[in-house]
Formats: structure tokens, C-alpha cells, sequence
């Protein structure tokens, strides 16, 4: 904790720079560094350490490539509810190349990208959005006559770290698909991603689009402390995919009680029931969009949370890869320490909330794979149940 003297001095010291840089004011730039470390996983103080980066360290050159994408990696970057995300995000790093942003065309972008290479050797940060086409020679994505493994083996030569961002850099995302057909054992274009091409590891930030936030976390770890965050063994890291959807999911406590929507539109999807059962890849896929959100317009704006099953963007082998609509692999069946809140139904008995932690700690005390076993079985049942108990108490009250 901050003595009161050091926080009203930090709260006070540029007030009209925290405004003019980040069209923030010092206390909620303040507030969003807390929330940073936060996010990081970082011990409590570390939010002056962020501060003092983001405002005084050199921002690191980056050289952003684009190959095989949507740009929606860079749009969800730069289209933010409101200009905070996008106005650090670019106060953060020195985007010295970026294709579909920069003015300059053909020769001149080319001769950008060149010179900032050179003049910061061995210190760029390289992001690459995009898969990379390997069949017939590359020749599927060019950019000023190179194809995109030509300019990725350049630009990776001289770059401090490499940071894949989406799911397209990260494994080949959604052009690396396999059609379905008889005889195709790679996509059209043999779509792989940024480690595969290099045979070296990187750091990588899943999602179709991914979170900004995690995007910008990533960047402020290595402008305050010169390294990227830990990593799994995919190259996330785990301050964002440490843990799987399933676990921090606001339908969890559904799950756990059985109570399921069956179809869209059905009674339990209007509930707001757990989506399992169509096709929610929430219990294998490692990623914080239930904690986090999209698009800084509050709680409950991520595919779940807006009635869509999650369909594993972030997860190779999932997304773009197993049916939308095929049940998921249990990956962990033990319920969670805490849940997340659900609405509540307040009245007589037992509400719907409080009946899913008793069942969660049933569970527990079960075994999590027999319970799971059991409650897979049911759909409306709970919610059956509980309907057929009001009418019981509604015709007494009326006797
Ligand atoms: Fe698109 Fe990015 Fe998907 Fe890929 O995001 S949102 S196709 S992950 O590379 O632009
Ligand atoms: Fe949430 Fe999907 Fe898990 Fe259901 S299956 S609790 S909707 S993550
Ligand atoms: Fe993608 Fe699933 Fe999150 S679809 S955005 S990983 S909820």
C-alpha cells in the first residue's frame, strides 16, 4: 500500500501530461496501470513500475507484419469503445511499420521498413499478424515481391522478441483449415505459423480477433521490465491462458447443476443456461475472455456472456478445427473454488444460484467425474422442478 504523502504526489505530478498523452487524467491513468499488474499477476506496488514505463521509458520500435488475415487483429486494436486502449497502446510502442496503416505505398513502405530495421538492429520488436502460406513456394501472399516466409526469415533475423499475434500467426487460425473433402491433408495454401516457420519458439496471443488488452499487457511487461511474460507451452502467456474458459465462465454454476439450453432461442438459452450442450468449447480452451471482456463496454460483452457457445478460438486442435457444434472434451471436471455470480432469483426456497453451489459442493464430495456423469443427463430438469414447485406453493396459497 502507498503512504498517503507518495499517492497524493503521484496523483498530483502530470496531471496535464497524463491528459494530453493519454486523454486520461492521473488518477484513472493510475487506476488502469493498477489494473495492468492486476492482469499481469504482478505484487501489489507494481502499478508505479508500469506508470513510470509507459511514461518515461523508450517505446520500443515494432515492425508489424501482415500475411494471411483479416486485419481484425489490428481493428480490434485500434477500434476501441472509447480512445483509451488504442491512444496507449501507441503511447506504449513506436509502430515504425504496419502495412495497413501507414501512409506510404511501395517503394517508400519498403524503404520504411528497411530503415527502421537498421536503425534499431537487434532492438525492433517484431509482431506478425497473419498466417504463412508454405505451398507452391510461398507464392500465395506477396508483399513488394517477397512472398511472406521471405520477409518473415528477414525481419525475425534482427528482432529482440517476436510476438505472433491472433490465432493466424500463432498456429495458422482459420487459413490453415483442412477442407473436408477427400484427399486434403493441409489447407489449400499449407497455412502455418510463426514458430512453425522459424523452428524457434515465440510468443504468441491467440484469439480471432485476441483481446487487445492482452496485447498491450504484453507489450507493457517488456517496456517496464525488458522481457516478455512467462509462457505455456504454446507460447501464451499465462497471465491470459493460464486458464481454461470453463473455469471462470459466469454459466458455470449452470453447468455444474445440470441446467443446460438445448437449442437457441429454447427456454434454458433464454435463462441464460449453460451452452455445453451446443457445441461450447469453454471447458478445453485456455483463455480470460469471461474475467476480461471485449471491447471496454463492460461485464458479460465475450461470445458466452452474448448467448454464443465459445468455439475455441484461441486453442489449436479446436478453433476452426472441431465442429461449431460438437460437445468438448472435459479437460478438468473438479468445480471451481469460487463462482462467478449469477442473476439470482430472490423467494421461498432455494434460489437457482444457491442451488448450483450445493450441487458444486455435492460434486466435491462425489467425485467431480460422477457428478459431471449425472448432471450431463439433464437438461430443463432443475428448472422443471422448480416451476412445478412454485405451481405446488401458487394452488396452496389459493386453497
Ligand atoms: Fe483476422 Fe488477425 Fe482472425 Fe487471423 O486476427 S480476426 S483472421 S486471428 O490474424 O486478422
Ligand atoms: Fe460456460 Fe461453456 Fe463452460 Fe457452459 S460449457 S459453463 S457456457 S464455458
Ligand atoms: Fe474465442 Fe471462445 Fe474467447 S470463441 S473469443 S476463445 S470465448
Amino acid at each position: 500500500m502507498l503512504d498517503e504523502k507518495t499517492a497524493t504526489s503521484l496523483l498530483e505530478a502530470g496531471e496535464e501530461e497524463s491528459q494530453r498523452r493519454f486523454g486520461l487524467s492521473r488518477r484513472e491513468f493510475l487506476k488502469f496501470c493498477a489494473g495492468l499488474a492486476g492482469t499481469l499477476g504482478l505484487a501489489a506496488g507494481s502499478e508505479i513500475a508500469i506508470a513510470r514505463a509507459i511514461e518515461t521509458a523508450k517505446r520500443p520500435s515494432v515492425i508489424w507484419l501482415h500475411f494471411q488475415e483479416c486485419t481484425g487483429c489490428s481493428e480490434s486494436l485500434l477500434r476501441a469503445e472509447h480512445p483509451t486502449l488504442e491512444k496507449l497502446i501507441l503511447e506504449v510502442i513506436s509502430l515504425d511499420y504496419h502495412e495497413t496503416l501507414m501512409a506510404a505505398a511501395g517503394d517508400l513502405a519498403e524503404k520504411a521498413r528497411k530503415e527502421a530495421m537498421a536503425a534499431h538492429k537487434g532492438q525492433y520488436l517484431l509482431v506478425v499478424e497473419g498466417a504463412i502460406p508454405t505451398k507452391d513456394g510461398g507464392i500465395y501472399c506477396k508483399i513488394g515481391g517477397h512472398t511472406a516466409q521471405e520477409l518473415l526469415a528477414e525481419c525475425a533475423a534482427d528482432a529482440a522478441a517476436i510476438i505472433a499475434v491472433g490465432s493466424c500467426a500463432s498456429w495458422g487460425g482459420m487459413p490453415s483449415t483442412v477442407p473436408s473433402l477427400p484427399g486434403w491433408s493441409s489447407s489449400p495454401t499449407g497455412s502455418a505459423g510463426v514458430a512453425e516457420i522459424l523452428g524457434r519458439p515465440v510468443v504468441t496471443i491467440p484469439g480471432c480477433p485476441p483481446n487487445p488488452y492482452n496485447f498491450l499487457a504484453t507489450a507493457v511487461h517488456f517496456l517496464t521490465f525488458g522481457t516478455l511474460p512467462a509462457t505455456d507451452q504454446l507460447g501464451r502467456p499465462l497471465f491470459a491462458y493460464g486458464r481454461l474458459i470453463h473455469e471462470n465462465c459466469e454459466r458455470r454454476a449452470h453447468f455444474d447443476a445440470g441446467r443446460f439450453a438445448m437449442a437457441f432461442g429454447d427456454e434454458g438459452h433464454r435463462q441464460g443456461y449453460c451452452l455445453y450442450k451446443l457445441g461450447c468449447k469453454g471447458p478445453e480452451t485456455y483463455a480470460n475472455c469471461p474475467t476480461l471482456g471485449f471491447g471496454d463496454v463492460g461485464e458479460s460483452n465475450w461470445p458466452v456472456g452474448c448467448g454464443h457457445p465459445c468455439i475455441g478460438c484461441t486453442e489449436k486442435g479446436v478453433g476452426f478445427t472441431k465442429p461449431i457444434h460438437t460437445v468438448a472434451k472435459m479437460l478438468n471436471v473438479a468445480p471451481p473454488l469460487h463462482y462467478p455470480r449469477i442473476s439470482e432469483e430472490v423467494g421461498q426456497g432455494m434460489s437457482f444460484a444457491s442451488a448450483a453451489a450445493l450441487a458444486a459442493i455435492a460434486g466435491a464430495a462425489a467425485g467431480g467425474a460422477a457428478m459431471l456423469a449425472r448432471n450431463l443427463g439433464l437438461s430443463h430438469q432443475a428448472a422443471e422442478a422448480q416451476k412445478a414447485k412454485q405451481q405446488t406453493a401458487e394452488t396452496r396459497a389459493e386453497v
